[in-house]
């Protein structure tokens, strides 16, 4: 059920994110790359504290090193998920958005209880790197989950290095595409958002249309698998 259309997906979901750009902030990021030659650029170490999101008892840690416009490591280290299940995980940032994490209260906007992915975007932004297990792992890999971490016994342990960073539609200072170059400032910055996907409302144990119905993102796919879980800002 997890793995049709993956693709179209993806494209959908960039649609939705490009689309959700508004509003005129000014352009804040600032290139921090030190001048060109030896021991040129800038390396930092990030850590973000995940904390649960729809009441989903997931928690975690990342640490992620990076350097001029790649991740040369990144650990995640997730727990309370829901169990057996893969895990969408993703680092989001959009130069329009708050480069934070989202609240129910503020952002419930259709009032049914629950936050979805679209409704987080103006906190977090869109889809800036798919943390996935293999392959690809720029945001055409959002929904690819069959590359995904998966939960054993509620809990993963993810690591993987030297992911480059892309250009990003929507994450641009005025809505547009953000290079490669702007995003990794920003994210080097902590800018940066990550966000675990995937919860089980219902507590049925496993992913399902139940309670909550179907993703405002693919009507072929459960709320569960989609909504936020767990986020926390990459600082
Ligand atoms: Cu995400």
């Amino acid at each position: 059920m997890m793995k049709k259309s993956m693709t179209t997906l993806g494209a959908t979901v960039l649609m939705l994110f490009a689309a959700t750009s508004v509003g005129a902030s000014t352009a804040s990021a600032h290139d921090t790359e030190a001048p060109k030659g030896k021991g040129a650029g800038k390396t930092v170490t990030l850590t973000a504290t995940l904390t649960e999101l729809n009441g989903s008892g997931t928690s975690g840690h990342v640490t992620a090193i990076v350097r001029n416009k790649m991740i040369k490591n990144i650990e995640v280290h997730a727990e309370g998920l829901t169990p057996d299940a893969p895990h969408a995980q993703h680092i989001h940032f959009g130069d329009q958005a708050q480069h934070e994490c989202p609240t129910l209260l503020a952002q419930d906007l259709n009032d049914d209880g629950r936050l979805s992915t679209v409704e987080g975007l103006p906190s977090y932004g869109p889809v800036a790197v798919s943390l996935t297990t293999t392959g690809d792992t720029s945001p055409a890999s959002i929904l690819a989950v069959d590359r995904f971490p998966v939960s054993e016994d509620g809990m993963y342990h993810y690591n993987r290095s030297n992911i480059k960073f892309t250009d990003v539609a929507g994450a641009g200072p005025t809505g547009g595409v953000g290079t490669a170059k702007e995003v990794a400032a920003a994210i080097r910055a902590g800018e940066g958002v990550v966000v675990i996907h995937g919860l089980d409302y219902d507590e049925s144990g496993a992913y399902s249309f139940g309670e909550k119905g179907a993703s405002e993102l693919d009507s072929a796919l459960p709320a569960e698998a989609t909504d936020p879980a767990a986020c926390g800002v990459l600082r």
